[in-house]
């Protein structure tokens, strides 16, 4: 098989690059490992900044986004039994967020690319990345049973954090800046209307919270706990008095309980890896940076990537020239860092950090105070929430 951009792993990054380049009159193909069911089913992000909204409506996908997306103006910060909304569009200029599932946007996008894309080949895994630094990248896969070839151009590594695009940089060219929290995080979801019109953020004593939604009727909502925790050890009435503590507050406010459909526990890291380019491979999302959750950037990361690539793709289409190419790990790492400062900012604003100080327990309430009464420190947190620019 050839053709002119391989890419490996079907989740919101390669989808969405197979889209932007078959929108630019680029082929390419896609391996992703697991079956379709799992990818469209897979339990992850929920919040879209608004340059995600609208590179997937620039791309055609953005019809059953904007029916049943839900925008929202602000979150809710919760500590000390008080509440602080910070309101997006007062503090950015009219910038937003928009909840809509990753699952959903999977979901759209393998429906795209199935009715009018190249090929898009499910439970077939790529083995390994070879010649990536050659004329002639290639990509050697398993795929109902039997190995194949898979020859391009170039070759985009949208294969998350566990995939094998990574590994085919020789180790003397790279660096990997990582750090592993010790805490994780419990999701639920549950069929109840969320407890509030927007997300709230809690710091309490016995650990985070977060309230987020999946629609109008489902509730979203995570606890952390220790690291190394099992799911199952927690039962559902604990889940939700462990809720209600957490998020108590001193006026009338309640939660509402409902039956849980799902939980699992998703430890919490922050990994960079730089490079992200070597020759013609380029890594993209996951594959070559995580955030943890607090900060709701992954997907939108990885979204930027991937319009990076295709950007510099068509630009040397276009005019001959790779400059952008060649820039293409720079220009991504600049915003990636800001995601990973925002969302290590987050996490530790809002998490109890087990053998943290007296001190610096005051010091995150005052850090939480001082969000509550600056414009300029609440500003900070709004832009940053609802995105670095692409590019
Ligand atoms: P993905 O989604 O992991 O997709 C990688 C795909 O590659 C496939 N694969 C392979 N295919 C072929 N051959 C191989 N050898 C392969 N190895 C792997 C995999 O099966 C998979 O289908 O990476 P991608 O596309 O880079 O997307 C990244 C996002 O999924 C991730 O950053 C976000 O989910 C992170 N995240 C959030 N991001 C946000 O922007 N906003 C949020 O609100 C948010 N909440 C979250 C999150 C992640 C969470 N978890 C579970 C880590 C909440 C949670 C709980
Ligand atoms: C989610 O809805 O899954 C979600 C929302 C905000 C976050 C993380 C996860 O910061």
């Amino acid at each position: 098989m050839r053709t002119t951009v391989g890419i490996i792993g079907a989740g919101p990054a390669g989808l969405l690059l197979a889209r932007l380049l078959r929108n630019a009159g680029i082929d390419s193909v896609v391996l992703e490992s697991r079956d379709r069911g799992y990818v469209e089913q897979r339990q992850r992000a929920g919040i879209l900044e608004q340059g995600t909204a609208d590179v997937l409506r620039a791309a055609g996908a953005g019809e059953r986004l904007d029916r049943e997306g839900l925008r929202h103006d602000g979150i809710e910060l919760r500590y000390d039994r008080k509440r602080h909304r910070v309101d997006f569009p007062a503090l950015t200029g009219g910038r937003s967020v928009t909840v809509y599932a990753q699952t959903e946007v999977c979901k759209d996008l393998i429906a795209l690319q199935l009715k009018e894309g190249g090929p898009l080949l499910f439970e077939a895994e790529a083995l390994a990345v070879e010649g990536a630094d050659t004329d002639h990248p290639h990509v050697r896969f398993r795929h109902d049973g039997r190995e194949g070839v898979l020859d391009c151009a170039y070759v985009v590594g949208c294969d998350g954090f566990w995939g094998v695009s990574r590994t085919a940089i020789p180790a003397e060219l790279t660096r990997g800046f990582e750090r592993v929290y010790p805490f994780g995080w419990l999701g639920v979801l549950a069929d109840v209307p969320p407890s509030h019109d927007e997300l709230v953020y809690a710091r309490h004593d016995r650990g985070f919270a977060l309230l987020s939604m999946r629609s109008p009727v489902v509730s979203r909502l995570y606890l952390q706990v220790p690291e190394g925790t099992d799911a199952e050890a927690w039962s559902d009435e604990e889940i939700w008095a462990e809720l209600e503590r957490r998020f108590e507050t001193d006026d009338d406010w309640t939660l509402e309980r409902g039956p849980i459909t799902q939980k699992s526990v998703t430890p919490m890291r922050s990994y960079v890896h730089e490079p992200m380019r070597h020759g013609r491979l380029f890594l993209a999302g996951d594959a070559a940076h995580i955030v943890p959750p607090t900060g709701a950037k992954g997907l939108n990361l990885a979204v930027g990537d991937v319009v990076t690539f295709a950007r510099a793709l068509v630009h040397e289409r276009e005019t001959g020239s790779a400059e952008l190419l060649d820039a293409y790990s720079q220009t991504c790492l600049r915003r990636v860092w800001q995601a990973e400062r925002f969302s290590y900012d987050m996490t530790t604003l809002l998490h109890r950090v087990p053998g943290a100080s007296p001190f610096e327990e005051r010091l995150q309430l005052a850090r939480l105070e001082r969000i509550a009464s600056s414009r300029a420190a609440e500003t900070d947190l709004a832009e940053g929430y609802t995105g670095f620019p692409f590019g």
